[in-house]
């Protein structure tokens, strides 16, 4: 037996005392770098940490060149820090940096505490929210993904559980090697597995290509499920914690001139992304990379605004994306700081603002994707029953016929038209096979 599942943490009404550490190199950091360091760590991962539930009874702070091999934060802090434990008596170690297994493995014997990382963490809300059974199958690959590598260390973990004595040994190599298979194979078949539902899900999502899809991504938090509800009168949830949606809705957005639009809500991003995590979730992100749009909904009322937008690009270049059309909507503008949202419309003159909640801008909104929607074209194979003259008649009028051909019942036409147009179409018969 694998001794996943007990050791993935449950962090809920635990004593937690929260550790970053600020890596900052005289000789400059890498943009990742820059741009870890400019959004408020801290906050994040206090908002991390009050999503799984903690109680925060301790923070501590270190700023460095670099990590240091063995313990991350450096042997003497380490020390320091144990005196902290003994006043403040927390179950866990939060860390809002990712350590190698044996930084944690040395952290754990100085600080004789659990110690848990910046994935860990993001993985634990993950588990809190996964509820369907592809958002289920995509984070137990994660997390094997993650646990793998530490194997030894959790079982030496879970016998010291079990035993209560410090220090215990984990089990023998045999029975590692054992569990080490069985996770690999496990990770080949949820991945095969994934594989499947990703294929099903492009075909799902293609065979809707004749129809405007709009994809919403963006920074956790920033606003997307309660956009997607103000638009399209949905009733999914929407919370002031991260990482609430976790899984891919599409509904249909009727616009005020009636074009109707695919609407897709998806995953939120966060900076750092853990990279298993990114691919793990591949088959949620189909919607993302097939939409003819994105909306970049960015909460315009924090101060991390621009990070944040850094941060969401670079996912969306990870995945593949960064060449899309995009709209940046500047969302929450009914608690956004007046001069922050002047500054932030200067940085993204493009940029739309909105107030998802109290329903402002919207038409503005609308008003975008209706423009873009007439300029995008596409292209397609149509049959039509030659006594449908009017749809003929509307096609030679509206679109760019590149071939024709017929037989006694039906003219078979390749022709060239805008989204906008292509509802028209349909409204006159016409079928998209
Ligand atoms: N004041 C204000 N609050 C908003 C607005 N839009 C969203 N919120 C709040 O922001 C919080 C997060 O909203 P969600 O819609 O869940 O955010 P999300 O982007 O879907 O988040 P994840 O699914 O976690 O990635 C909720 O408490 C919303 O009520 C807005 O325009 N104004
Ligand atoms: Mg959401």
């Amino acid at each position: 037996m694998i001794p996943m599942k007990d050791s993935f943490i449950s962090v809920f009404q635990k004593r937690a005392i929260l550790v970053n550490v600020s890596l900052t190199s005289p000789y400059g950091t890498s943009d990742k770098g820059r741009e870890s360091e400019r959004i408020d760590s801290f906050e994040e991962l206090s908002q991390l940490s009050y999503t799984v539930g903690a109680i925060v009874v301790g923070k501590v702070v270190q700023k460095r060149p670099a990590p240091d091999s063995a313990y991350y934060i450096g042997r003497g802090k380490a020390d320091e820090m144990s005196y902290l434990i003994k006043e403040k008596k927390p179950d866990y170690i939060i860390f809002n940096n990712d350590l190698s297994p044996a930084q944690v493995r040395n952290l754990e014997s100085v600080l004789q505490t659990r110690v848990i990382d910046r994935t860990e963490l993001i993985l634990a809300i993950f588990g809190i929210h996964a509820r369907t059974k592809q958002a289920k199958l995509q984070l137990e690959l994660a997390q094997l993904e993650y646990a793998l590598p530490r194997l030894k260390h959790l079982w030496s973990h879970l016998s010291r559980l079990a035993g209560g004595v410090r220090g215990a040994r984990g089990p023998g190599e045999k029975q590692l090697e054992v569990d080490r298979r069985l996770a690999f194979n496990r990770i080949t078949n949820l991945k095969k597995e994934l594989k499947r539902i990703q294929i099903r899900r492009k075909q799902e999502v293609s065979s809707r290509s004749d129809n405007f899809t709009v994809a919403l991504v963006g920074y956790t938090n920033a606003g997307k499920s309660t956009l997607m509800n103000t638009i399209t009168n949905l009733k999914q949830l929407t919370e002031d914690k991260l990482f609430s949606t976790l899984d891919t809705k599409t509904n249909i957005w009727e616009l005020s001139n009636g074009q109707r639009v695919l609407l897709s809500d998806t995953v939120g991003f966060i900076r750092n992304l853990p990279s298993n995590l990114l691919s793990s979730f591949h088959a949620t992100l189909e919607e993302v990379r097939q939409a003819d749009l994105l909306l970049h909904i960015v909460d315009a009322s924090s101060p991390d605004a621009e990070e944040q937008i850094s941060a969401v690009n670079s996912v969306l270049k990870e995945i593949q994306c960064d060449n899309k059309e995009i709209i940046i909507i500047l969302n929450k503008i009914d608690l956004a700081d007046s001069l922050e949202l002047q500054l932030l419309q200067r940085e993204f003159p493009a940029g739309c603002p909105i107030s998802a909640l109290k329903r402002t801008g919207l038409q503005e909104l609308e008003n975008r994707i209706d423009d873009i929607m007439s300029r995008r074209q596409r292209e397609l194979t149509v049959k039509i029953p030659v006594e449908n003259g009017r749809l003929m008649a509307y096609l030679y009028e509206r679109a760019v016929i590149l071939s024709k051909s017929s037989d006694d019942s039906s003219f078979k036409v390749r022709v060239r038209l805008g989204y906008r147009d292509l509802q028209k179409a349909k409204e006159l018969g016409l079928k998209v096979r």
